[in-house]
């Protein structure tokens, strides 16, 4: 795999200031490495620079930052489209309204590829909000309503290809607003929450979701919020909510989007390296990485899927 590594220090998207220094702390707990020792050759594109933002005011005075987080999106879709079309982009966040941009630029992509875009996010929350329905006003909370191509984005630039709720798999959900609630069933996107996992377990529900993508043969992104681990492994976040992914839960799913093969693009977002114990939270995530890219205790031919 050519990994391309674009660091993404977006902080604006919520309120508690830290998320800038994710990109820093992945190099840090050595992702290229990591990832070259698999095999991988790895270019870093640095971090990528938006544009002063233009003066932006959102229709819901609850909103900050609607200027910033419309800048970051414009470069980020760019940078994003350019290195869908170069390799696999992993996107070192920043918070998660970089999804905004990053999956726009991978959406664009898959469009001019001619091949439908999955997404599947692991997250607590269903970052189902519009700009208009966000209480909190903090972006993080709506890229997955941009994607699925909701209006009232105020001054957002509309998304390229919105992705059709048939190929979204909002996965490990344990945090809905009542708002967003409404919006899933009003468009029919049914979330595989944590309750659905307990009974079921985590590997049935991936599965089914895999095959979909192979039966369509298409591109998936993954958007890895690090709340969707649970906060007793992976407390560097500022929005922690119990009851999430284990350890080993973790390495289960990153093991088996390794060895379906059809990942095309990943955003790692939401660390907050202030709010950590000595990078613990960063190395998890750079090990969680590397099952993604295909570390494993010990190889044995076609486990999963
Ligand atoms: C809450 C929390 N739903 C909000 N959202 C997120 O502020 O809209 N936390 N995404 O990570
Ligand atoms: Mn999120
Ligand atoms: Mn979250
Ligand atoms: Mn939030």
């Amino acid at each position: 795999q050519n990994c391309i590594l674009v660091g993404a220090p977006v902080d604006s998207g919520q309120s508690n200031p830290g998320c800038l220094m994710g990109p820093a702390s992945y190099r840090v707990a050595g992702l290229a490495s990591t990832l070259e020792e698999l095999g991988c050759s790895v270019s870093d594109r640095g971090d990528v620079v938006p544009r002063r933002p233009e003066a932006a005011i959102s229709a819901n005075p609850a909103v900050h930052s609607l200027a910033e987080a419309i800048a970051w999106t414009q470069a980020l879709s760019k940078a994003a489209q350019e290195a869908a079309s170069a390799g696999f982009p992993i996107f070192l966040g920043g918070d998660h309204s970089l999804a905004l941009g990053t999956v726009a630029g991978v959406a664009a992509h898959a469009k001019q590829q001619q091949r439908p875009l999955f997404v599947l996010w692991l997250d607590a929350h269903s970052d189902f909000h519009t700009p208009m329905t966000t209480r909190s006003g903090n972006l993080h909370g709506t890229p997955m309503a941009y994607i699925a191509g909701l209006g009232d984005f105020d001054a957002f630039p509309p998304f390229p290809d919105p992705v059709p709720v048939e190929r979204i798999c909002l996965f490990g959900i344990r945090s809905v607003d009542p708002d967003e609630r409404k919006a899933l069933h009003a468009h029919g996107l049914t979330p595989v929450d944590m309750r659905e996992l307990d009974e079921r377990g985590f590997v049935a529900p991936l599965r089914g979701f895999l095959e979909q993508v192979r039966a369509a043969n298409g591109l998936l992104h993954v958007s890895l919020d690090v709340d969707f681990l649970d906060p007793s492994i992976a407390p560097a976040v500022g929005t922690t909510v119990p009851g999430g992914a284990t350890f080993r839960e973790g390495h289960l799913v990153m093991e088996m989007l390794h060895e379906s093969g059809l990942v095309s693009s990943l955003d790692l977002v939401e660390l907050n390296p202030f709010l950590d114990e000595r990078g613990r939270t960063a190395r998890l995530m750079v090990d969680l990485t590397a099952s993604l890219m295909g570390r494993k205790v010990f190889d044995r031919a076609n486990r999963s899927i």
